[in-house]
């Protein structure tokens, strides 16, 4: 029997490519030339889509493609598919949630006790000889007791609440869909409110429309010059420009930031900034988390042209919950 066509957008870790090339003819469209000519030249075969978190099938994409049936997203975040436009032409779309939910909150923790402890600096500093010839580094700030807001309390930003008060932080939460914490947890009715109690303000929502610019001017100011904004969601979620302003000033005291607009190209403001941390989209960048991200792509295709039930259909929340990275 001939093996389905699909189309790959972006590459894979080698073992995942193996096996998607041992059940289906993959076309590898981030290695054509002319990308445009690529998918008019195979649009007659194509039958699914294999792409990634940050990587999407947008509108034009899925229209160019008559015969597809199935997005399969490598990645918890699907906001880079067209879920109305797959939904209208009755297209399945899956994604990769709760394989990589503990990965991605650790890398969270860990970009937050780099940041508040000057961990990367501090790296930088011994290696140029400066430990020697100019003494101590100036010194970090005080994880424990300091509060965590988490905005976006989906299976990542619970994972992220939990080890935050492990550290002996206070948490308190925003959830802009439902989401009720444990009692131990402050709910607060918005951003700006979140930001204002908080320390330290982790991002662990789903991208898209509805999240759009929800971290404003008005929530970084309200975060202030000794806060800290932490993103392992996307990039989507913060007015960029209005970030770079506030960093630059000193409105906002520093970042930690593992996803960009336009990313893999970064503004080179960023790149000018002593109080930023900056990630290149590695959250959910374990062996393990990856592995079992390419299983589970391989899983949902298979299912589909098996004609079984799909192991995780993507299930569009109202507005967004559980993120990415
Ligand atoms: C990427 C992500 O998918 O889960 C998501 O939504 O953004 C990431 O895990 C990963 O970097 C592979 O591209």
């Amino acid at each position: 029997m001939s093996k389905p066509d699909i189309l790959q957008i972006g590459p894979y870790p080698p073992q995942d490519e193996a096996a998607l090339a041992d059940r289906f003819t993959v076309h590898r469209l981030f290695e054509a030339a002319d990308p445009a000519g690529f998918v008019r030249d195979h649009a007659d075969r194509i039958r699914a889509i294999a792409t990634r978190g940050e990587l999407g099938a947008g509108r034009a994409l899925i229209d160019a493609l008559p015969r597809l049936e199935i997005i399969a997203v490598y990645g918890v975040g699907y906001d880079a598919v067209d879920l109305e436009e797959a939904a209208a032409r009755g297209i399945a779309v899956t994604n990769t949630p709760d394989v990589l939910t503990e990965d991605v909150a650790d890398f969270g923790i860990a970009m937050m006790l780099a940041a508040l402890r000057g961990i990367v600096a501090g790296d930088a500093w011994v290696r140029a000889g400066d430990w020697a010839t100019r003494g101590p580094r100036p010194l970090g700030a005080r994880v424990r007791g300091r509060t965590a807001g988490i905005l976006g309390l989906g299976r990542i930003g619970t994972a992220v609440a939990h080890r935050c008060a492990a550290f002996g932080m206070a948490v308190a939460y925003c959830d802009p869909v439902q989401g009720e914490g444990p009692a131990a947890w402050t709910g607060l009715p918005d951003p700006v409110a979140l930001a204002t109690r908080a320390d330290v303000l982790v991002l662990t929502l789903t991208g898209g429309a509805t999240t759009r610019g929800l971290v404003d001017a008005a929530v970084l100011r309200a975060l202030g010059p000794s806060g800290l904004l932490v993103n392992i969601a996307r990039a989507s979620i913060v007015d960029e420009a209005a970030l770079l302003d506030a960093l630059e000033t000193g409105a906002l005291g520093a970042a930690a930031l593992d996803v960009f607009e336009g990313e893999p190209a970064v503004n080179p403001r960023f790149q000018a900034l002593p109080n930023v941390l900056l990630q290149p989209h590695q959250a959910s960048g374990t062996v393990e988390t990856r592995a079992a991200m390419g299983r589970l792509v391989l899983d949902n295709l298979t299912a589909h042209f098996e004609g079984r039930p799909l192991p995780s259909p993507v299930i569009p929340l109202v507005s967004g919950k559980e993120p990415p990275s």
